[in-house]
């Protein structure tokens, strides 16, 4: 077919192919939930339909979307980690980033009643950013999913700890935010403890490790109707192996995690 004279613009285009042999992580962030989680008067510090509207969403975009082995989130974030070797779409960060961007907001909006109900609608539609950043080593992104893990548990300590100075402490939030000011975590545990009886040791895993989703393979078992050549029906049990998305709140910043699921990464070499 001709081109037309209109052609040359495709060359406008930039290469934003990622490098090859390494991992493609795409992080998406909510935009501005601080006002979205105001608005919808999430519950503080952690609203547990939240986190199961994002686990929820996450898993949409594993299920729809080719080659993400491991994702992380906690928060208003997400991150999603393509295998090393993935061709998906070229390896084009802006295709890989999109995608996850859209299907996960989608998802977001379609799920939303799933978990809120109907007396809580959406009251505008939310967004989310994304960022693709690319980890050459098994080591770099470990270590990328514990900087993740490690910023969930410190501002989960934090947060525990401000909103029960202000919940149960009768503090104003100006109080409690000096109160906190200097403090390391042991404190923050203490002023848990002995002033509010809280073990923070014993607060949901969820919150302090973060939810992480991976593949597992299931063995699933189903009845089947089977018609017979004489026309009678009969029931059979069949038994398969299926590929499903499993959430943990686990530490990943042990090797524990990586030992007992050693399909998740693939060689260094
Ligand atoms: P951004 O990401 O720069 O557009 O701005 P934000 O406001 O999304 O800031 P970010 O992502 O650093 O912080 C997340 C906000 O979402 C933060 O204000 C706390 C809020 N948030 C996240 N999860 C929950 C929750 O379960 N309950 C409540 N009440 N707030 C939450
Ligand atoms: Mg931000
Ligand atoms: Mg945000
Ligand atoms: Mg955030
Ligand atoms: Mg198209």
């Amino acid at each position: 077919m001709a081109k037309s004279k209109f052609e040359y613009v495709r060359n406008f285009e930039t290469d934003d192919t990622c490098l090859r042999n390494c991992y493609i992580v795409v992080r998406l962030d909510g935009r501005n939930f601080h006002k979205f989680t105001d608005q919808h008067k999430f519950a503080k510090p952690n609203d547990n339909r939240a986190l199961g509207l994002m686990s929820r969403s996450a898993r949409s975009v594993m299920e729809e979307l080719e080659d993400i082995v491991i994702a992380y989130g906690q928060s208003d974030e997400f991150s999603f980690v393509f295998k090393r070797t993935s061709t998906w779409f070229k390896r084009r960060a802006s295709k890989l980033m999109t995608h996850v961007a859209s299907q996960f907001s989608s998802s977001y909006v379609f799920y939303w009643k799933e978990f809120f109900g109907e007396d809580l609608p959406l009251l505008y539609p939310p967004s989310f950013d994304g960022r693709v950043v690319l980890y050459p080593s098994n080591r770099n992104l470990k270590d990328y999913l514990s900087w993740r893990q490690a910023d969930c548990h410190v501002n989960n300590l934090y947060n525990t700890v401000f909103w029960t100075l202000v919940q149960k402490g009768g503090l104003t939030t100006a109080q409690a935010e000096e109160r906190l000011k200097g403090t390391l975590a042991a404190d923050k545990n203490e002023i848990l403890f002995s002033e509010f009886n809280i073990n923070y040791n014993t607060e949901p895993v969820v919150l302090k490790k973060g939810t992480t989703l991976i593949w597992e393979k299931r063995d699933e078992t189903v009845t089947k109707h089977m018609k017979l050549p004489n026309a009678e029906e009969k029931e059979v049990e069949v038994t398969r192996s299926r590929r499903r998305v499993q959430a943990h709140h686990c530490d990943v910043i042990g090797e524990q995690f990586w030992e007992e699921h050693p399909d998740i990464l693939e060689d260094d070499n």
